[in-house]
């Protein structure tokens, strides 16, 4: 049953029971100056709805947004799975994505250095799946047990509740240090990863090894892989902290307002199948979610695309009330042993419990399957469902032995008969204990921009710590991932690398284990993998960008029109900002400002473009804040455009950047200028300087 639709114009307002109401603005009261009457039904229903408003957030990616869209398979993937949703290219399911930070509570920035999470629900014909991801393809920890450890690291610090959704603190660093199973996923989390431009440019990854499961009940391991269409793009971390402070919604409103306006985001999905003989032909095991598998080793087939083109509602309802579960599975996708997937399998229902608070969460709207459901299950807080007939057990007669239990045939889920004969243990396998070779497969895999700034992150980070015996544990355990970068970041912290530091290498050894069973192996040189750099991402497109046109009265019309057609052809947005909100006089026709210097700041867009017209010029030399403006623009590397007498106002750019130079279109590091009006060559090199997203060769330049 739904209500309060979107257009309710004509309605009137009404109790939660249906009863109109006659006034909203005054409680009943004995006498227009007496006290309020508890027989006020009317005021009580509306205050106790009220202060019942809060569900208890997430305990982790409590900050999220959401939207809705479609998947489709490009072509049958029968051959290794028989999953409904993934045989016909004609087919599209439904989805609903919510993206998340991990550690920041619900109010909290969306440019936190963290982990971003990548939640897909398919609401396939066979039932709900749900892929529940990140933007990294591995994982702190090995095994579940320890994620209330990692979380409780992570968080704000108990005592103070400080610093809010950040791991730059004693505590996480703490836990770190202790933890070389870490080490790989500390190199993506400290890297540009971690600051993503938008969601709609993030990769997402299964991290776990899954299986896939055919119709003849053939299983194959397989990972999953979204592939952003925009390419996967970040931003500087000094521009971070920025979008904190001038629009703590920033992702949040870039997916929202790219959807309204009809830029929808779009994947591509992946997977890398393994069949299931080669299981240990690998130099790590496929059970631990701290490895990936180099997609030059095994690549990445992308088998559909999934493209997100409807906003949500209501948050509330929609993105709040989505309850997702790595165990929400359909026939032809089953799990792996992964130590991690096995605990996450327990945690999600158990946590829709207490925060949607009814085993009935599966009946909120959002999470809906569009399958029929059909079992025993009954009652408890806030059931929807009205069950009729008094059959409510299996095996039944009455109820002519329904609802029936499916064969494989029937599309029935049947579990994967993994064969498995052990000893029950608490333990690890040998084959987990190599910590270091992937982290630095990693780090050696970057462009010297990206290993430059994941130095500067470690500076950061470990900068924040207060207590010097953290720092030197973790110079110590960056030593065993590349002695380079352990002694880079030493030197932003004014200390020397340790040698060595008794016992920290076995903290996970049981008081009864084999100390050197336990002990993580030393980093081995393994070939690097291009794909994990984002300078090798596509860098061909402006779509979607947002571009500021900073103008005052006086600009000159025909540069404006030269470069704005040049970007809308090319699928960028253009902003107007000015000195004040209203009309802008340009040399011919007026412009509206989107926004003014007070509303607006440069590390909200892509790309900044400044035209001529002597007068404009004049007055936006006089407002520091257009000063900011490009030397932000100019720090955090993005694409700046100036054309006729604007150039004036980039004379302060080092390294030369703001000199005139004498060709008609001059490009120095990104910074395109025009030497008179704005001509098509002009806007054609400013096009290319910001489909490159960013000229971080800037940062280099002595
Ligand atoms: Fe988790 C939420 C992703 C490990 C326990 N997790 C949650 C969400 C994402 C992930 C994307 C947000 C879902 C949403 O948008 O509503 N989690 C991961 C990934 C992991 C991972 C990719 C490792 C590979 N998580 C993990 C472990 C545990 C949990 C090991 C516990 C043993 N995660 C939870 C949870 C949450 C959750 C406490 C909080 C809110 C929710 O489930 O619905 O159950």
């Amino acid at each position: 049953m739904e209500r309060n639709t979107a257009d309710a114009s004509g309605q009137f307002m009404t109790t939660d029971q249906g009863t109109r109401i006659n006034d909203d603005q005054n409680s009943l009261k004995a006498g227009d100056r007496g006290a309020t009457l508890l027989e006020d039904f009317i005021l009580r229903e509306k205050i106790t709805h009220f202060d019942h408003e809060r569900i208890p957030e997430r305990i982790v990616h409590a900050r999220g947004a959401g939207a809705h869209g479609y998947f489709e398979v490009y072509e049958s993937m029968a051959p290794v799975t028989r999953a409904a949703f993934l045989q016909d290219p004609g087919k599209r399911t439904p989805v609903f994505v919510r993206f998340s930070t991990v550690a920041g509570f619900r109010g909290s920035t969306d440019l936190a250095r963290d982990v971003r999470g990548f939640s897909v629900k398919f609401y396939t014909e066979e039932g709900n799946y749900d892929l529940v991801g990140n933007n990294i393809p591995v994982f702190f920890i090995q095994d579940a047990i320890k994620f209330p450890d990692l979380i409780h690291a992570v968080k704000p610090e108990p005592h103070n509740e400080i610093p809010q959704a950040a791991s730059a603190h004693d505590t996480f660093w703490d836990f770190v240090s202790l933890m070389p199973e870490s080490m790989h996923m500390i190199m993506w989390a400290m890297s540009d990863r971690a600051i993503p431009r938008s969601y709609r440019m993030m990769e997402g990854f299964g991290v776990h090894t899954f299986r896939f499961v055919n119709a003849k009940g053939k299983a194959s391991f397989v990972k999953f892989h979204w592939k952003p269409k925009l390419g996967v793009h970040s931003v500087a971390w000094d521009e971070a902290l920025k979008i904190s402070g001038n629009d703590p919604d920033f992702h949040r409103r870039d997916l929202f307002d790219a959807i309204d306006h009809g830029d929808f985001p779009e994947w591509e999905f992946g997977v890398q199948i393994i069949p299931e003989g080669d299981e240990h032909k690998f130099d790590f095991d496929l059970l631990d979610p701290t490895k990936l598998i180099p997609e030059e080793q095994v690549p990445v087939q992308r088998i559909g695309r999934m493209v997100l083109n409807r906003n949500p509602d209501n948050y509330f309802a929609e993105t709040e009330q989505v309850a997702f579960h790595p165990g929400h599975v359909v026939p032809g996708i089953d799990f792996s042993n992964d130590p991690l997937l096995q605990g996450r399998l327990f945690s999600y229902t158990d946590t829709q419990l207490s925060r949607l608070g009814s085993p009935n969460f599966h009946e909120i709207p959002i999470n809906r399957p569009i399958a029929p459901v059909h079992n025993h299950q009954r009652d408890a807080h806030m059931r929807q469902t009205v069950d009729k007939g008094r059959v409510a057990y299996e095996p039944n007669t009455l109820g002519g032995g329904c609802p029936m239990q499916a064969t494989f045939k029937d599309a029935g889920f049947v579990s994967y008969a993994e064969r498995i004969d052990a000893k029950k243990v608490r333990a690890r396998s040998p084959s987990f204990f190599d910590h270091f070779t992937q982290a630095r497969m990693f780090l050696h895999s970057q462009s010297t921009p990206e290993y430059n700034h994941i130095v500067s992150a470690l500076r950061f980070e470990l900068g924040k710590v207060a207590t010097p015996a953290i720092r030197q544990r973790m110079l110590f355990m960056l030593a065993q991932v590349d002695r380079e970068l352990a002694a880079a970041v030493g030197v932003g912290l004014g200390m020397a690398v340790p040698k060595k530091i008794e016992g920290l290498l076995n903290q996970s050894i049981p008081a009864d284990g084999d100390p050197k069973r336990f002990q993580p192996t030393p980093a081995r040189d393994v070939p690097p993998s291009p794909a994990l750099s984002m300078a090798n991402t596509p860098k061909d497109s402006i779509e979607t960008r947002q571009i500021a046109f900073l103008i005052a009265d006086g600009f000159d019309s025909s540069d404006i029109a030269t470069v704005r057609k040049a970007l809308l052809a090319g699928g960028a947005q253009v902003k107007f900002v000015a000195p004040h909100l209203g009309q802008v006089a340009g040399s011919q026709d007026p412009v509206e400002a989107d926004f003014s210097f007070l509303t607006c700041n440069s590390v909200l867009f892509d790309a900044i473009y400044i035209p001529g017209g002597r007068k404009s010029v004049d007055a936006l030399k006089k407002i520091p804040d257009v000063g900011v403006f490009v030397t932000d623009a100019w720090r955090h590397c993005k694409a700046i455009g100036a054309s006729g007498e604007a150039d004036e106002l980039l004379v302060g750019l080092p390294h030369g950047a703001g000199t005139k130079g004498k060709d008609p279109v001059n490009d120095r590091y990104g910074v395109v200028r025009a030497q008179g009006k704005a001509t098509t060559a002009f806007a054609a090199a400013l096009v290319q300087s910001i489909a490159q997203h960013r000229h971080w060769e800037r940062e280099t330049l002595a």
